[in-house]
């Protein structure tokens, strides 16, 4: 591995992630400054610098060591991650971490009119897909033999077009299936976006940038959907209001004054409120409730 004293995270230069991945750098405390031919971003807070490219060269740049880490969605690292182990036996690309943003599912879609009975319905069917590895992983893992059609954009028309019977997409909202008259049968990877990499066992100057940016990424995930609670209450009513928080609150009283009956009791809760919960916590004794979104958290 070659010595280097500044980490090099690839970043999708613009596209589904690439917003959410700078969103998330930028919660971390990472700032940077870039290039004029905007392809480069230089750390100005961190030794981390970004390659901003297209999501298909993030595995390579990552396997070939021109950077350290990548975000990209699961689907792209998983299929880059078999069709490596195809050609040279091996991979060194790992998931480092989940992030949470770029939901979707990498799918099998049929006909709107064709049931689903599994697998074994597969058998000899032409499949259209950018990701044959997955696919075709998918397929041996059922035992299934079928006839891959490779297609790198537009796969939802194939069918249409007649170059195939069957799609592997990914699909989110499923508008796209509908529209094309096709439907979702199997999910084959369920994928977000990742943080990728591979051999991080630095001896540089690296080894303490990537453990600050993977504390600190955590701490960020960790409060993602955490919520602060704050109420008014008298003592008498606290067992109640206690009870109607949710099961996984943290909850603790404050109060400058130790005989005072008017309390104010703060709670973390690791999960969204809705408003009917709102209300019965209110009913259990509380007042001036405020929900506070929580930016960051240091246990
Ligand atoms: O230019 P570059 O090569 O960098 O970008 P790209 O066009 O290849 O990728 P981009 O930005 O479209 O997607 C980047 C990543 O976002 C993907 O690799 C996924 O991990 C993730 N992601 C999340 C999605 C979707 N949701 C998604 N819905 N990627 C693509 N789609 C497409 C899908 O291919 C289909 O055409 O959206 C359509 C389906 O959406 P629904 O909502 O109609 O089901
Ligand atoms: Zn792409």
């Amino acid at each position: 591995m070659k010595n280097r004293d500044r980490l090099r995270i690839a970043v999708q230069k613009s596209g589904r992630l690439a917003e959410s991945s700078q969103q998330l750098l930028a919660q971390c405390g990472f700032r940077f400054r870039q290039s004029r031919d905007k392809l480069f971003c230089f750390g100005e807070t961190h030794a981390v610098d970004l390659l901003l490219v297209r999501d298909d060269d993030i595995p390579g740049l990552i396997a070939e060591g021109t950077c350290d880490l990548g975000f990209v969605g699961r689907n792209v690292l998983a299929e880059a991650r078999l069709a490596e182990q195809a050609t040279t036996g091996s991979s060194e690309l790992v998931e480092v971490r989940a992030l949470g943003f770029g939901g979707c599912r990498l799918s099998i879609a049929i006909g709107q009119d064709e049931t689903w009975e599994g697998p074994a319905q597969l058998a000899g069917r032409k499949i259209a897909t950018s990701y044959p590895a997955l696919l075709g992983d998918y397929l041996r893992r059922h035992d299934v033999q079928a006839d891959i059609v490779v297609l790198s954009g537009s796969v939802e028309i194939a069918p249409k077009l007649g170059k195939a019977e069957l799609i592997c997409d990914l699909v989110s909202s499923g508008a796209t299936l509908l529209a094309n008259q096709l439907k979702e049968a199997a999910v084959i990877l369920n994928s977000e976006a990742v943080l990728a990499g591979a051999g991080l066992d630095f001896v540089d100057e690296r080894a303490p940038v990537l453990e600050l940016l993977l504390r600190r990424m955590d701490g960020v995930m960790a409060v993602r959907d955490t919520k602060l609670l704050l109420m008014q209450l008298e003592r008498q009513a606290l067992a109640q209001v206690k009870l109607a928080l949710p099961k996984n609150a943290i909850a603790s009283v404050l109060s400058s004054d130790e005989d005072s009956d008017e309390l104010c009791l703060q709670a973390v809760v690791r999960s969204t409120l809705d408003w009917a919960e709102l209300e019965s916590i209110k009913k259990a004794g509380a007042r001036n409730l405020m929900v506070l979104p929580v930016e960051r958290m240091l246990a």
